[in-house]
């Protein structure tokens, strides 16, 4: 079996992945929702699913919400129930693509209007993160246009400056703003922070608070992400991570499910670039379970990082670096790919057990009854929020 040295376990003790709050209500597709039995009705019982996942797994430490689909009366009261269940609230996701105000942009629109509107809309996010202690405002636009012609790409490109610097401005003390890009949909011709580079250009123009987020599955298909995280780490501008994995567009499947060795190539760059355990990077899911139990989903999801993560601190670096620069293309290959093929999961269960974990956090989950127990409690639970 293999063994992991204890400088490789003292990283992964300190591994924490944001979970989304979404990921525990109803989702689907265009054409159908299916519901799950169980599934939260409000807010309190999506972070109460959430908890479920550290506990089995020590990985998951904090909740993301999104307003306004975790709406609730108290922040406070959400906090305090959050911490009752050995959890913390984390980044505060704004939502502009649910009101028809917005069909033609928000940040970005002609008429400052719908702009004020949209802008205070982010500042009533970030009084939400000063109740829940929320370091990060994470906001994705689901702004652009259909047609050529349609619209004036830059004047949006400018005003979205103006109202980013709005909101920016806003921040307190220790927050920040995170800008994620997405190359298309729901706009089909052109996206308003389609890519690595508009969001960098957005955020460097606004100051140290302001940073990019980098969702895996907002790229075309065979993009190098990994080249990209190394990129924003040297800049020192990658904030955060929404990991999930795609087949064809953005999937939001689990993570490592689609392609493990991409996983472990991003993981591996990120260690590169003094990135596992940084505290500037946010490592979160955005992930959907259409059709598959949604705490077991979670659980595999941080499981999966967490194996990608082993397995890409067991690249011997001196080795790899020595075959860079002696030019042996094959033996740099063989360094890294060893490293890959490497089955940590043994080791992994051996050092979960020593910690008072479950070997198994899948296993013993299903067998807590948690399932069965709650689909009996809760009758009519939500949709993730795609209709709320
Ligand atoms: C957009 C996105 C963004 C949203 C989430 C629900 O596709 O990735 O992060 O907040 O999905
Ligand atoms: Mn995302
Ligand atoms: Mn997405």
């Amino acid at each position: 079996m293999t063994t992991l040295s204890p400088d490789i376990l003292a990283e992964l003790e300190r591994q924490a992945i944001e979970l989304p709050s979404w990921a525990f209500g109803n989702s689907g597709t265009r054409f159908k929702v299916f519901s799950t039995p169980g599934t939260p009705r409000d807010p309190y019982e999506k972070i109460a699913d959430a908890a479920q996942v550290h506990a089995y797994t020590a990985l998951a430490p904090t909740v993301a919400l999104h307003i306004p689909w975790d709406r609730v009366d108290s922040y406070d009261g959400l906090r305090r129930h959050a911490e009752d269940l050995g959890v913390a609230l984390g980044t505060i996701n704004s939502n502009t693509f649910q009101d028809d105000d917005y069909k033609f942009g928000a940040l970005t629109h002609e008429d400052p209007r719908v702009r004020r509107k949209a802008i205070d809309h982010h500042f009533a996010c970030i009084d939400v993160m000063h109740a829940t202690g929320s370091r990060d405002l994470k906001i994705w636009l689901a702004e652009g246009s259909n047609y050529p012609g349609q619209a004036d790409l830059r004047g949006r490109q400018d005003r979205l400056h103006e109202s980013l610097k709005t909101i920016y401005d806003r921040l307190g003390d220790g927050q920040r703003l995170v800008l994620e890009y997405k190359f298309f949909e729901p706009a089909f011709y052109h996206t308003d922070v389609p890519d690595w580079g508009t969001s960098y250009a957005q955020v460097a123009a606004l100051g140290d608070k302001a940073m990019v987020c980098l969702d895996t599955g907002h790229h075309a298909p065979g993009t190098n992400i990994e080249f990209i995280v190394m990129q924003l780490l040297r800049l020192g501008k990658l904030g955060s991570f929404d990991f999930n994995s795609r087949f064809y567009a953005d999937d939001d499947l689990i993570v490592g499910a689609a392609d493990p060795f991409q996983l472990f190539r991003i993981l591996f760059e990120v260690i590169r670039g003094g990135g596992l355990n940084h505290p500037d990077v946010a490592f979160m899911l955005d992930q959907c379970h259409n059709v598959e139990d949604k705490i077991p989903g979670q659980i595999r999801s941080v499981l999966n990082v967490q194996e990608m993560t082993a397995r890409a601190l067991l690249v011997d670096r001196e080795a790899l670096a020595a075959a860079q620069r002696g030019g042996d293309v094959l033996e740099a290959n063989r360094v890294f790919m060893d490293a890959f093929h490497t089955d940590v999961r043994p080791a992994l269960a051996e050092w979960r057990e020593s910690r008072g974990l479950p070997a198994d956090p899948m296993t013993a989950f299903a067998g807590s009854g948690y399932l069965a127990r709650t689909a009996d409690e809760r009758v009519g639970g939500t949709q993730a929020g795609w209709s709320a």
